[in-house]
């Protein structure tokens, strides 16, 4: 099973490096309460990878000398954040490991193009938990880019074959309109590949500082999940007991995406 947090749900999206610790704490004594297995854990970057990335054009590749120190930053930024769930992880006593994506994965135009996924594989059969996250990594065609965690999921849960990908955000799941900006808008309980990809269509890319495409990107990312026959379940992780209740298989409010 694959579990993507999101950034905005461990990160104050409205400041810049602004962890929000309890979250992180909960979210993580309720993985550890849920006793899952076979799980790896992917988190977004929030207010600690979006705003360098942003303001250095990262995900566009290097094109002048002045990006490197953006593009070192961005990753260095990505390991406190991740530092902060790993430590969080080893105090509730879960035997977990960071997994640096720009250190083992390579793309080709923003595309994952190499990764060594034995290294996963001992892990999950160890059962120490993997953890990765959206990243500054180097690109065979752009110098360096961004890899979404959604990329990472995504790409995760095709290789391994998941029972399903859990997309933890903070609304309850995917609307008909933006539910921050629209009162009435109408959550989808259940949606298939075909209302996915017209849903799709209907989304706008987000205004914000997100540079990975906020729930449109998403959405892009998970289409082929989705085709593949593999669940995908959008949850809301900033509710309490809703990362146990979903790693149980326990229904909680959200949006289920199947095939059919
Ligand atoms: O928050 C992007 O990952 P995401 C991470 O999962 C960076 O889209 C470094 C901006």
């Amino acid at each position: 099973m694959i579990l993507k947090i999101g950034g905005s749900v461990i990160t104050d999206k409205n400041g810049e490096l602004a962890p929000k610790t309890d979250v992180i704490s909960r979210i993580v004594e309720e993985i550890f309460n849920s006793e899952a297995e076979n799980l790896i854990l992917i988190h977004g970057g929030g207010s600690f990878g979006h705003p360098p990335a942003k303001q250095y054009a990262i995900k566009e590749g290097l094109k002048k000398d002045g990006q490197k120190i953006g593009f070192a930053e961005t990753h260095h930024f990505m390991t406190v954040l991740n530092g902060l769930f790993m430590d969080a992880l080893i105090w509730h006593h879960v035997p977990a490991l960071s997994v640096t994506p720009s250190s083992c994965i390579l793309t080709e135009d923003g595309r994952i193009k190499r990764f060594d996924d034995e290294l996963l594989s001992m892990l999950m059969k160890m059962n120490v938990l993997p953890v990765l996250y959206g990243d500054a990594v180097l690109d065979m065609k752009l110098g360096f880019t961004i890899l979404s965690g959604d990329q990472l999921a995504a790409y995760l849960s095709m290789r391994f074959n998941a029972e399903r990908v859990l997309v933890g955000v903070d609304v309850d799941g995917l609307y008909d309109a933006d539910p921050k900006a629209e009162k009435n808008a109408k959550l989808f309980v259940h949606l298939t590949l075909k209302e996915l990809k017209e849903l799709k269509g209907r989304m706008h890319e987000p205004a914000s500082g997100d540079v990975t495409g906020g729930m449109l990107g998403k959405v892009k990312e998970l289409l082929p999940v989705v085709e593949k026959g593999i669940p995908v379940d959008f949850f809301n992780a900033s509710k309490p007991n809703y990362v146990s209740k979903v790693l149980r298989g326990e229904e909680v409010p959200g949006t289920l995406i199947e095939k059919e």
